[in-house]
């Protein structure tokens, strides 16, 4: 590239750039009554600021090289800010490593433009090497507060292992979503935590969690599923009882592994959960959302659950880093409509769209997992049956 070049592409990657953040969605047709799909992912990589890629000194850059890449934006937090909505983003650098940074949208579904820095997220005398997978719970304490996957290297690993790792509960509360005070990671009876959300109202007087126990990084193990726990304080918060709220199954979507997306939705028929539900295949494991409702004074009792999923990745969805993964741990409420945001394949993060009215309709009148084959069939010749003698009638 000559020195006269510099201007000319200097231009047209800020062009490419600006179009690309002020495109306007669209929406899709709704396929099964549960929820709208949008056509464009609302954050990828390239929707990153170019002054966190690129050195814009053309002194020191003459060629206009990228000097700290950006791999992926997914796994999003959110929340409604001043009237419009805030996505708390993991963003991954292309050296791996996962920070989070604010993207801000008057709408939610389009125009989605970050806040000049990342989050300055404090560590102490042992910092974490990823961190990753913000929930964002408004509490009724007045906090805001941001629990995510505080990632490490296993201490314990055999020589030569470089892949073991600890996973914990990183806590962290603010009032501006700029400055964070960090608290003292949860501790729990189980030897590994991720995905774990703070409930907004205090429950018995006291901190309520949903935890997700794991055996070790990857592995749920004996984890069998969602957890629940209190704790007294959450300046060194501590669950001494954790108990499974919604349990992992053999052959449904969740055999595998499971746990709650962002913290439950308050409705007058109860707390609407959206969690991720993770099954082997032949190809590897496939990640899908499901939704279930828990009981407004017992939140940890589940009232109602719909068999299989609520999206799956679908089209391009489904190719990314990690490809065949749909997860999801920020939605935000808009009056009766709720955006549900939701990694695609780790790789970048799209919106779906849908009310309160419909999500209750759906986790009340959609029938349960049946189980086993033979039972799915009944299941199935009940509504085929109904469907048909109404016509008849
Ligand atoms: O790679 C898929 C997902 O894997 C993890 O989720 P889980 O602990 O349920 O397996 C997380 O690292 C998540 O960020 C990631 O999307």
């Amino acid at each position: 590239m000559t020195k006269e070049d510099y201007p000319l592409r200097r231009e047209r990657l800020f062009a490419a750039h600006d179009s690309l953040t002020q495109r306007a969605n669209q929406a899709l047709p709704d396929l099964n009554g549960w929820f709208h799909r949008h056509k464009y992912p609302v954050l990828t990589a390239a929707h990153t600021p170019l002054f966190w890629r690129y050195d814009l000194d053309p002194s020191t850059n003459p060629f206009l090289m990228e000097r700290l890449g950006i791999n992926a934006v997914f796994n999003v937090g959110a929340m409604e800010w001043h009237g419009g909505v805030v996505l708390m983003a993991r963003v991954e650098g292309a050296d791996r490593k996962s920070f989070l940074a604010v993207a801000e949208s008057p709408n939610g579904i389009d125009g989605f433009r970050f806040w000049d820095y990342p989050v300055v997220m404090p560590c102490g005398e042992d910092p974490e090497t990823n961190v990753y997978d913000m929930r964002l719970t408004a509490h009724e304490d007045g906090w805001i507060y941001g629990l995510f996957c505080a990632e490490r290297k296993d201490a314990a690993a055999a020589p030569g292992d470089l892949s073991s790792a600890v996973a914990q509960c990183g806590i962290a509360r603010t009032h501006d979503l700029k400055v964070w005070e960090r608290l003292d990671d949860l501790r729990t009876p189980s030897a590994q935590q991720r995905n774990c959300v703070l409930h907004a109202e205090f429950v018995d007087g006291q901190y309520a969690f949903y935890t997700r126990p794991q055996d070790s990084f990857i592995e749920a193990g004996r984890g069998g599923g969602i957890g629940w726990g209190l704790a007294p304080d959450m300046e060194h918060a501590v669950i001494a009882e954790e108990v499974i709220l919604d349990r992992r199954e053999y052959h449904t979507i969740n055999e595998v592994k499971n746990g709650i997306g962002p913290a439950p939705l308050k409705t007058p028929k109860g707390w609407l959960h959206l969690a991720h539900g993770v099954r082997n295949t032949a190809a590897g494991l496939r990640y899908v959302l499901y939704c279930f409702l828990c009981d407004l004074d017992t939140p940890y009792q589940v009232i109602a659950k719909p068999g299989g999923y609520f999206l799956a990745p679908e089209g391009e969805e489904r190719v990314g880093d990690v490809s065949n993964v749909a997860f999801s741990n920020g939605w935000v409420r808009r009056g009766d409509d709720v955006l549900i945001y939701y990694g695609a394949s780790d790789t970048r993060t799209y919106v779906a769209a849908t009310t309160v009215d419909r999500l209750l309709d759906y986790v009340l009148n959609t029938p349960p997992d049946a189980m086993y084959s033979a039972a799915c069939v009944q299941q199935r010749i009940a509504l085929i049956r109904k469907n048909l003698d109404m016509a008849k009638a």
